[in-house]
């Protein structure tokens, strides 16, 4: 720095001296200063000057340093990339010793694999530039000749990050090439088959499999030439362990497919984000090989099958929340099994994608040449289609018919015509993510006459004429239904439909315009009809006040309100009333004392956090409380519902007269098939039955009976009580219920073996008096499809009909207690109303 007494005063400056010469003259006083002013001045000035300087250069700096580490440091970020692919070997023949990497079998040609692919990346600048190391994975046995073993390896690359899009072509141009290397100059060959797509594949592992949590397993290798199965760790004793990573490698001899038939799958349901399995039609987790993804409780198909002779199951699991896991059997199917296509002939027949009702398998390709005889016309309709993802412009997986490529859903109602008497129809499905595929049936019709002694609806299906303007949605376009005189005991909707009178005011919307239930409540426009038929106005609906009499204008608000007792509210254990509709068990608790959430160990479908006439097999554990009662040497004769761990509830007329007798009934707990009982079916002698005293075998009223099981079941995922409602609690008309049982699936056949399911609707009780000719008294409930075909039956009886409530649990309803005929329409199955019964259980059983 500057000081004012420095030297630089002696420093020659011409312009300075002229100045100071002049000035000298005048005043040496005034000199002086003048002097020491100008001084300071040009010193100011200097510095001004030297930090414009410094700062220029500062940035100059700043910028050079930018560039140098934008142009040399940041090429130096280097980054891991790690294919992998699959080589087929032409030369040797598989044996055991490949699947173990401790033998010299599996070393020696691993390293002979190794040494092939840096042959291979060394012809390439880039691939040979970042290369660094492979390892060789496995090897499965070749599906085709001369393929004699094939080796699935990991290729490793260290390269700058601004190179990686480079790497990636070079992969890609590596896997054009791979079809026309032949092996004269090279011992290996890359295989068309995998290893291609493989090798494009940009990264090893799902991100979701490399997290540090996960700690993976050994892979488990299993041959499928002979049948077994695989499950998940602990499985069916155990839930899954919590951070899990378990590979297993199924290997089918060649020229066979590996299946894959899930028997359980239940895992968390968290749109697949922690514990999932994934299925590769690979031997390793290579994305353009994923077949499918699973997790929860998943409701489609679950059999899957490969497009070459191997396969991959993945399990990932998280640290928490763990569930039963899954089992699934495995075999292999000749490659010709899946095949598909082919010329149809005849008037009629029915055509599916390969291996349906499984999954399809990946890669397939088939078309359909349907040929009738030649006045005629073909018509195609899909009764099941499941091809593809929605959405997808059908680039994927998609079934061609009439130059219409279809994928994702079609409606069941859709029909493909042809205007001659030949159709193609071709299905395609990509190498990866699979679906059940579809079933189609084909017909021949006479052009100018194509529903022969039928009614032809306007989607061109032909229905039994007899159906025609009977209130009934036959054609599913409604067009039996249009233009209709309505008879006598129909009433006319405001769209000109006919439907039954009984069904006017049952709180359904039959016409599809609302028009048969309006003006069925006196109540006026901005009024409110209370239950009890009382009409307040809609300004006093959750006003914190029983303005209807009964709660119910309180019963749907966000606060219960506390009440006197009636028949509409709900009794805490105080002794309390409180206005909430159903609130037992909802997740909230509305009792001050919270005892409408105590008691809850109930009517939950195992870790779901997603016979039987029309029904379709459940799910093993998808009805924990449904139990079989067997007559010993007869077999299954009816079902229960389990109660807890010793009681279950019935039909009192499945136990009377020559049944009244508990010595000689056993109840199945747990079971999923009937006569295949497994590790988790539990079979209990019958200590005591307790008839409903009032039960008339007549009328069937009161049809209600508990049983006693000589010692208690441990409750677990299959066994698991119901919820039992509250003598308040409301089953609307309208609301859905699931009917399940062994019963038969249809009037007069014979039972199912696979617990069946379906889905009813509750039916209004006055509507239900109508339609069985008064026969339903006010302890009874009825629930069903009027329109036919959907029904409890022989040997249902006794079983549980449920209703879930806003929290998902399952509430019992009713029990199977009788009906006219099965599945007829008009004719509801007829259920015992548990409600009116609550207190008679409690009484008995102490539940
Ligand atoms: C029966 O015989 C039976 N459609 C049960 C239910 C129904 C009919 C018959 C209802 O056990």
């Amino acid at each position: 720095m500057e000081s004012p007494n420095s030297g630089e005063e002696f420093r020659p400056a011409q312009d300075q001296d002229v100045e100071e010469v002049f000035l000298s003259r005048s005043d040496p006083g005034r000199r002086i200063r003048k002097h020491l002013q100008e001084k300071l001045e040009q010193r100011r000035c200097q510095l001004w000057v030297g930090l414009g300087l410094l700062l220029t250069a500062a940035a100059l700096a700043l910028l050079t340093g930018l560039l140098v580490w934008h142009f040399h440091l940041r090429r130096d970020v280097q980054v891991k990339k790690v294919y992998i692919g699959s080589m087929g070997i032409s030369d040797q023949t598989f044996t055991a010793e490949h699947e173990d990497p401790s033998s010299n079998q599996f070393r020696s040609l691993a390293d002979l694999v190794n040494k092939q692919l840096k042959l291979i990346y060394n012809e390439n600048s880039v691939l040979a530039r970042y290369f660094t190391n492979s390892t060789v994975q496995t090897f499965s046995p070749g599906d085709e000749e001369p393929d004699g073993v094939v080796a699935y390896y990991e290729s490793e690359f260290q390269l700058p990050a601004p190179q990686a899009a480079a790497l990636d072509e070079a992969i890609a141009s590596l896997e054009a090439a791979a079809g026309s290397q032949r092996s004269g100059r090279l011992i290996l060959k890359p295989s068309d088959a995998l290893s291609m797509r493989g090798v494009s594949s940009a990264a090893a592992l799902d991100p979701r499999l490399t997290q540090n949590s996960v700690s993976e397993n050994k892979p488990i290798d299993v041959h499928v030439s002979r049948n077994g199965s695989i499950s998940s760790p602990g499985f069916p004793d155990t839930p899954y362990p919590p951070n899990t990573f378990q590979r297993w490698r199924l290997r089918a001899d060649p020229r066979h497919r590996v299946r894959l038939d899930f028997h359980t799958l239940n895992l968390e349901d968290d749109q697949c984000q922690k514990d999932f399995i994934r299925i590769y039609d690979s031997l390793v987790p290579i994305e353009p090989r994923l077949l499918t993804e699973q997790c929860g409780y998943p409701q489609g198909s679950l059999s899957f099958v490969s497009s070459g002779n191997v396969m991959l199951v993945v399990l990932v699991t998280n640290k928490d929340k763990n569930f039963p896991g899954f089992r699934a059997f495995y075999s292999q199917i000749p490659a010709a099994d899946g095949e598909c296509g082919g010329t149809l002939s005849g008037d009629r027949g029915t055509f599916s994608s390969p291996l349906f009702p499984a999954n399809y398998p990946p890669k397939a390709h088939c078309t359909w040449k349907i040929q009738v005889p030649k006045e005629k016309f073909v018509k195609v309709q899909f009764q099941k289609f499941a091809v593809g993802k929605r959405g997808t412009s059908c680039l994927d997986d998609y079934v061609e018919i009439n130059d219409e490529k279809l994928c994702g859903d079609v409606p069941a109602t859709a029909m493909f015509t042809t205007q001659s008497n030949e159709m193609s129809v071709s299905f395609k499905s990509d190498a990866s993510h699979v679906y059940q595929g579809f079933t189609a049936d084909y017909e021949a019709f006479v052009p100018s006459n194509p529903c022969p002694g039928t009614f032809k609806c306007s989607n061109n299906r032909c229905i039994n004429p007899t159906r025609q303007c009977d209130g009934f949605n036959d054609c599913e376009d409604n067009s039996d239904e249009f233009d209709c005189k309505c008879d006598a005991m129909q009433m006319q909707c405001k769209n000109n439909l006919c439907k039954t009178k009984f069904w006017r005011c049952d709180g359904i919307d039959d016409c599809g315009d609302n028009s048969d239930e309006e003006g069925c409540v006196q109540c006026t426009a901005g009024e409110f009809s209370c239950r009890n038929g009382r009409c307040i106005s809609d300004q006093l609906l959750c006003n914190g006040q029983d303005d209807c009499g009964d709660g119910s204008d309180e019963s749907r608000c966000q606060k219960s309100l506390q009440l006197l007792c009636s028949n509409f509210t709900f009794r805490c254990r105080s002794g309390d009333c409180i206005s909430k509709l159903n609130p037992e068990c909802d997740g909230e608790e509305d009792c001050e004392d919270g005892s409408d959430e105590s008691d809850c160990a109930c009517g939950m479908q195992p870790f779901h956090s997603s016979q039987i006439v029309g029904g379709q097999p459940s799910r093993e554990g998808e009805w924990p409380w449904q139990a079989s009662l067997h007559i010993r040497g007869q077999g299954h004769v009816c079902g229960a519902s389990v109660l807890s761990d010793r009681w279950l509830l019935t039909a009192a007329h499945c136990v009377q007269d020559e049944n009244a007798q508990a010595d000689q009934w056993l109840a199945l707990l747990g079971l999923h098939a009937q006569g295949q009982t497994n590790e988790w079916t539990v079979t209990r002698k019958v200590k005591r039955i307790i008839a409903h005293q009032n039960y008339d075998h007549k009328s069937s009223d009161n049809d209600i009976a508990l049983m006693e099981l000589d010692s208690g079941a441990t409750l677990n995922q299959y066994i698991w009580p119901v919820c039992l409602p509250s003598p308040t609690y409301d089953f609307p008309a309208g609301q859905e219920a699931w009917i399940t049982g062994w019963g038969a699936t249809m009037e007069g056949g014979t039972a199912a073996n696979i617990l069946q399911k379906a889905k009813v609707r509750i039916i209004n009780g006055t509507v239900c008096v109508n339609l069985l000719q008064g026969r339903v008294t006010d302890s009874m409930l009825c629930a069903g499809i009027l329109k036919g075909g959907v029904d409890a039956c022989q040997g249902d009886s006794g079983g549980p009909l449920t209703v879930t409530n806003a929290a998902g649990r399952f509430f019992l309803a009713g029990v199977v207690s009788w009906g006219e005929g099965c599945a007829l329409r008009d004719k509801p199955g007829v259920y015992t109303r548990i409600t009116r019964f609550r207190s008679w259980i409690k009484q008995h059983s102490g539940v």
